[in-house]
């Protein structure tokens, strides 16, 4: 790697990411039955139906994997906590299974010298909850106030960071909207309710953390880059919805207050009603937002009722995933919400990085591509520090190779190899690269 820690200010933080169904093994420790294992039991959703029953096993291996972030030299570890592990109904009764497996992750991360920043819902609705409604349902912001409450209340002395939920758009939109994440829903009623009650979720959660005294609080929004597919204004004003859709709803409900017009052109008409009055919960104070990072898209009208709009192929060359590598987007990103939306907030890129289609060869795994595409996205972090964004950490998606949601096992993110019918991990070059590099 071109780049080490050295060509980064003082105090700059490095971790990895993973999140809790991706990689722990839901099947056991008395985790609740979640949205995932529904959608994934009904064919034609995920590649081969393949689930997170026993994923990396990491319930078991934990201490190994934090063995291998603390040897990379990593100063922080992203993980996530699973609502049904914490409470398997969703609401009243606790898995005190659960609750003290994430006490003794916590605790090892400490032991070995890792921050540890959590996330508190990546995705994995507990099914019951699902049952009532789900995010299209106003009352999940106080489910998961209480869930806040509960986790929080045990672990939330030793954290160093907490952000209540991950990329709201893939929660709501990719989810409620484009149908291919669970719940699968294909309709822009529940679309609209599940984009706001996502952030009246995040703010209560906020809420009840600063109640039990916790600071470093954050959000995580993901974001894609969006390109006319060529010269013409409705390329030019299909792609300005997207952006509007993928990018601005989040950062503009947290940071202004406001939904962006373009936007709301198409989801107004659905919203709850009274919803303008929520943005005092959504625009509870933070003190960071992390950006997650990938690709950009290029789009063009679809011929369609709003929001008329579809990505077609682009020219760069692109990831296992199909997404094009495009640096340059990063540096846009975090250019635009310090200048836009965060003014002097501390910024993190909460995730970054790429799926190659990786083999284990005897012992080691030759990821080349990888390696690259961190460094070229460190440039463009780098290149944005320079300018005066407060840019004050960097997290690689992802430690393990993991289930890739409805793509299943066979898009590798990690930086560590996963035998998935051994369950043996073996760090790739790109993990043997960062090391030295974190090392330097
Ligand atoms: O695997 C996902 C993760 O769960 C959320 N962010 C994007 C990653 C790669 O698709």
């Amino acid at each position: 790697m071109r780049h080490t820690r050295p060509d980064f200010p003082d105090g700059f933080l490095f971790g990895a990411a993973t999140s809790s169904y991706q990689i722990e093994g839901h099947g056991v420790g008395g985790a609740g039955r979640t949205q995932w294992d529904d959608f994934a039991a009904t064919p034609g959703n995920v590649v081969r139906f393949e689930d997170g029953a026993r994923a990396c096993d990491h319930y078991h291996r934990y201490a190994e994997d934090l063995d291998l972030v603390a040897a990379a030299g990593f100063d922080c570890y992203r993980f996530s906590l699973s609502w049904a592990r914490v409470m398997p109904e969703g609401r009243g009764p606790v898995n005190a299974e659960g609750l003290d497996f994430y006490d003794r992750l916590t605790d090892a991360m400490l032991e070995r010298g890792i921050k540890p920043c959590a996330t508190l819902y990546h995705w994995e609705l507990p099914s019951p909850l699902l049952d009532s409604g789900g995010w299209r349902n106003r009352d999940i912001a106080e489910w998961f106030a209480d869930y806040t409450e509960v986790v929080m209340s045990r672990i939330g002395d030793r954290m160093f960071s907490v952000a209540p939920i991950n990329e709201p758009w893939c929660v709501a939109w990719l989810s409620h909207f484009e149908g291919h994440h669970a719940p699968g829903v294909r309709d822009i009623r529940a679309a609209a309710r599940a984009m706001h009650h996502v952030l009246l979720a995040h703010g209560r959660a906020i809420e009840t953390m600063r109640g039990l005294g916790m600071g470093n609080l954050g959000g995580v929004f993901n974001h894609e880059w969006t390109d006319p597919a060529d010269d013409s204004p409705e390329a030019r004003s299909a792609a300005d919805r997207y952006d509007a859709i993928y990018n601005r709803w989040f950062l503009g409900g947290v940071f202004k207050g406001e939904y962006p017009t373009l936007a709301l052109e198409g989801l107004e008409p659905h919203l709850p009603t009274g919803w303008q009055d929520d943005f005092s919960t959504i625009q509870a104070p933070l003190d960071w937002c992390g950006l997650n990072y990938y690709t950009r898209k290029l789009i063009a009208p679809a011929g369609q009722p709003w929001p008329n709009y579809r990505d077609v192929e682009g020219p760069l060359p692109k990831t296992f995933m199909d997404w094009e590598i495009y640096p340059d987007g990063l540096y846009n990103f975090l250019t635009r919400a310090a200048r836009e939306y965060t003014g002097d907030l501390p910024l993190f890129v909460t995730e970054n990085g790429m799926a190659s289609p990786d083999v284990l060869k005897g012992t080691s795994v030759e990821d080349p591509d990888r390696t690259a595409y961190l460094d070229a996205h460190l440039a463009s972090a780098k290149r944005a520090i320079a300018e005066g964004v407060p840019l004050n950490g960097y997290f690689i998606w992802s430690l393990l190779d993991n289930y890739e949601w409805a793509l299943g096992y066979e898009k590798r993110f990690g930086l560590v190899h996963v035998d998935f019918d051994t369950l043996v991990r073996t760090p790739k070059a790109s993990y043997h690269a960062l090391a030295h590099a974190l090392k330097s």
